[in-house]
């Protein structure tokens, strides 16, 4: 038996008419609003530099739909400059002498360093997700997670993991997609940034449609080397040079650390044999990325959340091209610590600051946009107000840190190159560990932090205002310490409390 459904429908309505005129506000359980808390996308290249790298030039779309409708930070930073200490910094809030991690491998690098450290019960994720949030991810977690490749953390509903190292060759990669290992292969379409931008559309297609809020993080390893173009970009990349900024191939480097000096020779050998090669596959690798931009933009208007989401687009870290003879990053200098950094979303102000943004703020200003309550032990801060243009009492210096394990070391950018290319002649290009000051005007680096005792460390200051390219160490001589004593030892008080700082105190 049963009634016109047409009659049901008017009947319903009726009653929830009589419901509204009859009860009074806030009584109602029966009819829960809609949860208005916005929802997040955070975007995030590897390796994409913003002091070479005409960035939004590459990247139109991502110019236009990110950087032209929300805050652009002109000087954006990732103080520990390697993927798998910044990406756990990103995560976690935290600076990498609280994290434990680093560099990408050994005791303070690496996946398992960061899971054994306990770091994964305090993630972005697990405070979105503990929150209500619907979370989900795409693409490059930590460096090592191939070691445990069935692992999947806490706080992700939607789980699509690299698990083996040729996640960076584009093709041929292995991904944990909540539970099951799928292998791409070599077909156009198995190309990872597009399969990251599927993800992507279809994890924000779904959670659009539920009730609830939702968080996505996309982690394609554009521009990251060896990654090439898209096969459908490969005819429109043409060779192009790297920039020769001042700093390219710096001819004097005797002002610098005495491991820059013994592999300044071979390391200019490699960057003239490879470093354009490398900025024209970058290049055209960054337009897939900039396509799946503009998807996820495209699907956010038409499930109709774009108004209530907010979207942050940046780096790991940077990436040296040819400056003071580097290619990779790790390095405490400019190419490699400053990264791009766009945010857009409800109520944020559109234009550009200065204020020094760094990564271990994208999750306390994330867990601010949720409402929830900062955890003390986050080191970062929340962007919120230099994101409404109120700089006021904001930080004017930050330290930074690297843990590698140096020239003969196995640890740090040799552990994320894909199998086949990890020979002696690239662990070379790893460098010895270092923690540093970076001000407005002063960088200040102690070298060899983890390699020796405090006596035998290297020093370096650079001037900023004067040297925006870092040319000279005004501390390598006798003479240059004893011109600039003062500067260094308030540098250096300065830098001890960062390096131990927590929470707050950072
Ligand atoms: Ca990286
Ligand atoms: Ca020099």
């Amino acid at each position: 038996m049963s009634h016109g459904p047409s009659r049901g429908r008017v009947l319903s309505a009726a009653i929830l008419l009589l419901s509204a005129l009859v009860w009074l506000p806030g009584t109602s359980t029966a009819d829960a609003p809609e949860d208005a808390r916005p929802n997040i996308v955070m975007i995030l290249a590897d390796d994409l530099d913003t002091t070479s790298t005409p960035v939004w030039q590459a990247m139109p779309r991502t110019a236009a739909l990110i950087r032209d409708r929300g805050m652009e930070f002109t000087d954006g930073f990732a103080p520990m400059p390697i993927c798998c200490a910044a990406r756990a910094s990103i995560l976690t809030g935290e600076y990498g002498h609280n994290t434990g991690v680093l560099t990408n491998a050994g005791e303070v690098g690496g996946f398992e360093t960061f899971r054994d450290n306990g770091n994964e019960s305090h993630t972005i994720a697990t405070h979105l997700h503990d929150a209500g949030y619907r979370t989900g991810m795409a693409g490059k977690y930590l460096n090592g997670l191939e070691h445990d490749p069935g692992h999947i953390p806490p706080g992700w509903d939607d789980w699509n993991a690299g698990v083996d190292n040729f996640l960076y060759a584009g093709y041929n990669y292995t991904l944990n997609e909540n539970g099951t290992f799928v292998k791409y292969g070599v077909a156009p379409k198995d190309y990872q940034t597009d399969v990251i931008r599927d993800k992507s559309v279809r994890f924000i297609t779904d959670a659009a449609a539920s009730a609830r809020p939702f968080f996505w993080y996309t982690a394609s390893t554009a521009p990251h080397f060896p990654i090439p173009p898209a096969p459908r970009h490969l005819a429109e990349t043409v060779p192009t040079a790297a920039p020769r900024s001042p700093n390219y191939q710096e001819a004097d480097v005797s002002d610098k650390p005495e491991w820059l000096i013994d592999t300044a020779g071979v390391r200019a050998a490699t960057i003239a044999a490879t470093n354009d090669v490398d900025y024209t596959n970058r290049l055209g690798s960054l337009k897939a990325l900039d396509e799946m931009v503009a998807a996820i933009v495209d699907t956010l208007a038409a499930t109709g959340t774009l108004d209530n989401t907010y979207l942050i687009f940046t780096s790991d870290n940077g990436y040296s091209l040819g400056a003071h003879r580097l290619t990779q990053k790790m390095a405490p200098y400019e190419e490699s610590v400053r990264v791009p950094l766009a945010i857009a979303g409800p109520g944020i102000r559109r234009g550009t600051t200065d204020a020094f943004a760094l990564s271990v703020d994208l999750a306390p200003t994330v867990l601010g946009w949720a409402g929830i309550a900062l955890p003390a032990r986050i080191d970062g801060r929340s962007l919120a107000g230099p994101l409404a243009g109120d700089t006021t009492g904001w930080r004017t210096d930050f330290t930074a840190e690297y843990g590698g394990a140096g020239a003969s070391g196995r640890d740090g950018i040799a552990q994320e190159q894909i199998p086949g290319t990890d020979t002696p002649a690239i662990y070379a290009f790893d460098m010895p560990s270092w923690v540093g000051i970076r001000t407005e005007r002063y960088l200040y680096v102690r070298w060899y932090e983890r390699e020796r005792p405090l006596a035998e460390r290297e020093y370096e200051l650079y001037d900023l205002a004067a040297d925006p390219y870092q040319l000279t160490n005004l501390i390598k001589t006798a003479d240059g310490r004893a011109a600039h004593a003062d500067t260094v030892a308030a540098l250096d008080r300065r830098l001890r409390e960062l390096t131990a700082c927590t929470g707050s105190s950072c």
